[in-house]
C-alpha cells in the first residue's frame, strides 16, 4: 500500500452524484435552445467549467450565440442546477463514500476536495459535509478549469503536501489528465476507471482502502 499525506477527491461523481443534475439542467436548456444532447456528451463535460461544457453543447448548433446570450444560457442552466441542487440531503452521502473518508482520516491522511464547481460549497452543506474536509478548493477559486492541475495544486498547498504526497480521487478524464500534469497519482471510478493515465482503477470507493495509507 502506498504512503499518501493528503487525499484530494473530485465532488461531482466520486462523492455524490449531482452528475444527473447537471444531465437534466443541461438538457432542459438543449431542448429549449433546440440542440442536440444526450447522456454520452454530458460524459464529456464531467469536471469541465461551465462555460467550457456550455461552449461544447453550442458546438451542436448552427446558430453562433454572442457573448451575452452564452452567460444568459449559462445562468439559466445554473437556475435549472440550483432547483435540483435544493432536493439534495445528507441522505444523499453514501455510507460508503462516508465510512471509507472517515477510515482514511483514521490512518492520518489529510482530506481536501478539488472540484470545478462553483456551487461545491453548496452541495457540501446540503449532504452534511461542510466543515469536514482539511481543505476546499471549488471553482470560484480557480482560473483555469481541469484538465489544467490548477485546483489540485491549490488544494495540495492548502493541505501543506507537495503534489507527489497527494492521491487526486476523480470520475472525469479531464480530471485524471489534470492529476497528471499535476504531478499526482490518480485514482479513477465511474467513468475515470477506463482511463489508462490513472495509477488505480476503482470499481468502488471503498477500494481506497487498499489503495492508501499516511505514514504521519
Ligand atoms: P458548476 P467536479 C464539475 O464538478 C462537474 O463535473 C461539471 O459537470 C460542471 O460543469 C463543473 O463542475 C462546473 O460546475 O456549474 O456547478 O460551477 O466534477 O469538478 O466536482
Ligand atoms: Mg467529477
Amino acid at each position: 500500500m502506498k504512503q499518501y499525506k493528503g487525499i484530494i477527491f473530485d465532488l461531482d461523481g466520486v462523492i455524490c452524484f449531482t452528475d444527473q443534475y447537471h444531465y437534466l439542467a443541461w438538457k432542459k436548456l438543449a431542448d429549449r435552445l433546440n440542440i442536440y444532447f444526450d447522456q454520452e456528451m454530458n460524459n464529456r463535460l464531467r469536471g469541465v467549467s461551465r462555460m467550457d461544457s456550455l461552449n461544447l453543447i453550442l458546438q451542436n448548433s448552427k446558430k453562433v450565440y454572442t457573448d451575452a446570450e452564452k452567460s444568459a444560457f449559462a445562468k439559466e442552466k445554473n437556475e435549472y442546477y440550483r432547483g435540483l441542487l435544493t432536493r439534495m440531503s445528507p441522505e444523499d452521502l453514501s455510507g460508503e463514500v462516508k465510512n471509507t473518508m472517515d477510515a482514511l482520516r483514521e490512518r492520518g491522511c489529510k482530506l481536501a476536495v478539488g472540484s470545478s464547481s462553483k456551487n461545491a460549497r453548496y452541495i457540501l452543506e446540503r449532504i452534511g459535509l461542510a466543515h469536514y474536509f482539511d481543505a476546499v478548493v471549488d471553482g470560484s477559486q480557480i482560473r483555469h478549469s481541469k484538465p489544467n492541475p490548477e485546483v489540485f495544486l491549490f488544494a495540495a498547498q492548502r493541505l501543506g503536501f507537495l503534489p507527489q504526497d497527494c492521491l487526486v480521487v476523480e470520475d472525469a478524464f479531464a480530471g485524471i489528465e489534470a492529476a497528471v500534469r499535476g504531478g499526482f497519482d490518480s485514482a479513477g471510478l465511474g467513468d475515470a476507471r477506463s482511463c489508462s493515465s490513472a495509477q488505480y482503477r476503482l470499481a468502488k470507493f471503498s477500494e481506497l482502502l487498499s489503495v492508501a495509507s499516511s505514514e504521519q
